[in-house]
């Protein structure tokens, strides 16, 4: 049975299984190894790397994060994948054949295998924001439980590590003791100065379990930063059978993405690359602010859709969207945002905001798309750190008041008070923090402690502390009385 369809579906429909022989062709060596085989890999990464007029030459191993299932069902289908680009105007496919081996990621020793293969060139990460265990401080966060345990089964030689950056720290130990040469990883989450977080998350481990191993990393690894974008929602139960009609053969792996795809790239790559230009990416000197322009308009406007969103009922960004409320209150983040987005060489006509602005508009109303404000809403603590807490401090630092960044952070925290289960990696700390607005204490208290997991520093001004206080309630009941 094929992973994934109900078995009454795969009955009704007696299409073959998608996998090389319908899609000839021949398959790459590998040389890029992936971390973090989810929809937004295969939309982006993968497409890139299909569409490089090289790719013949450049294979991926993806390996997944917490599921092997994902793996077993790609394995099956050798890797082949559909990639439905999902217009307003309707579907297209595509058959992506970039990743040539799907693997288990628990199974670290054929990671170790493929990172230190001397013709392995590129590591890409795709492991989640939250992965980097980054504290407040924008460092590693090695009091974190996981890191912690990853550490010790380091050190003791006794088991695999767990989370993404021990398995790729046990890895580039691999290839330093093989001997081989240099190698870029490219960081693909939404993080800013993500080449230098990956850098500094993967130092920090390597340095706590092996000093040495900690300076060959920084002699030899090329921590490349690079500003992501593709709208990728969950693949649903229908959208397989939405392929099984339109393409004939049974996908259990497709992936739904937005038509438009953007990439962009600063760093080395001391072992080469694909010519992802080919696709479209673009490859530049300063990142920052096309990095920025991202994280706070798109990623920025998602977070505050997700939570202000999912308060007023809504369920997908596009409902959201189309609630005035909610809409002013992105319009606004977005003039807050645009007054620190300066443009490569200070040149923020550059940047082209206005047409960036009213793309998001159209992106964000693609209905057909069902982009779950519930997905957006994951790992908020993290997210809040490089979404809003930048322009709230920039719009201090110039006299404003920061409003409409403050109201980020007030929904944020309204929501985590209301909702049925908040998934960030400090839940229980949330929880705790939220047990403080009871009827035993204080709306401001909650804030302040709600504030310091996000930025301690902010948690200790109580200007900033009493304006989100008082945007706590914009988007439906206020869940704490003042
Ligand atoms: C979203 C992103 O889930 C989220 O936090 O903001 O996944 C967003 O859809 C992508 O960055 C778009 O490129």
């Amino acid at each position: 049975m094929s992973v994934g369809l109900q078995p009454e579906k795969a009955a009704a429909v007696d299409l073959p299984r998608l996998d090389r022989t319908l899609q000839p062709g021949t398959k790459a060596p590998i040389r890029i190894v992936h971390l973090g085989l989810g929809a937004f890999h295969r939309s982006h990464q993968a497409w890139y790397t299909h569409r490089a007029g090289d790719a013949a030459d450049w294979g991926i191993a993806a390996f997944t994060g917490r599921r092997p299932d994902a793996a077993l069902a790609l394995a099956e289908q050798d890797g082949l994948f559909t990639l439905v680009e999902r217009s307003d105007g309707g579907d297209s496919f595509d058959v992506v054949g970039s990743i040539v081996e799907a693997v288990d990621g628990a199974d670290v020793q054929r990671l170790a295998e493929l990172v230190a293969a001397p013709q392995t060139a590129v590591v890409t990460l795709t492991v989640t924001e939250a992965a980097y265990r980054l504290g407040a401080d924008g460092q590693l966060d090695r009091s974190a439980p996981d890191v912690v345990a990853d550490l010790a089964l380091l050190s003791s030689d006794s088991g695999n590590p767990t989370t993404p950056l021990g398995r790729l720290v046990f890895a580039l130990a691999a290839r330093r003791a093989a001997g081989a040469d240099p190698l870029a990883v490219v960081c693909c989450d939404n993080l800013s100065s993500n080449g230098t977080v990956a850098r500094n998350a993967v130092v920090g481990i390597a340095g706590a379990w092996d000093p040495q191993l900690a300076v060959w990393i920084k002699d030899k690894v090329s921590f490349v930063s690079t500003s992501v974008d593709r709208i990728t929602p969950r693949t649903t139960d229908a959208d397989l059978e939405a392929v099984a009609a339109s393409c004939g053969y049974r996908d259990t792996s497709p992936v739904v993405a937005e038509p438009f795809a953007n990439w962009v790239l600063s760093g080395d790559f001391p072992a080469g690359r694909p010519r992802w230009e080919d696709a479209g990416a673009v490859f530049v000197g300063d990142i920052e602010p096309y990095e920025n322009r991202k994280l706070w308009l798109l990623n920025g406007a998602h977070s505050l859709l997700a939570y202000a969103g999912q308060l007023r009922g809504h369920t997908t960004v596009a409902e959201a969207l189309a609630d005035p409320l909610c809409r002013t209150a992105v319009e606004a983040f977005w003039d807050e945002s645009e007054s620190s987005l300066h443009g490569p060489g200070g040149n923020a006509a550059d940047l082209q905001i206005p047409a960036y602005r009213e793309a998001l508009l159209v992106r964000f109303g693609n209905a057909r798309i069902a982009h779950h404000l519930g997905q957006i809403a994951m790992d908020g603590s993290t997210k809040l750190r490089m979404r809003a807490v930048p322009v709230l401090r920039a719009e201090r630092a110039a006299g404003r008041s920061g409003a409409a960044a403050a109201l980020m952070i007030a929904a944020w925290m309204d929501f985590t008070t209301v909702a049925v289960t908040v998934q960030d990696p400090l839940a229980d700390r949330i929880a705790a923090a939220n047990r403080l607005g009871g009827p035993e204490g204080s709306g401001l208290e909650r804030v302040s402690a709600l504030l310091a997991l996000v930025d301690p520093s902010l948690a200790g001004d109580a200007d900033v502390v009493g304006l989100i206080e008082d945007l706590c309630g914009t988007f439906g009941e206020r869940a704490v009385s003042p």
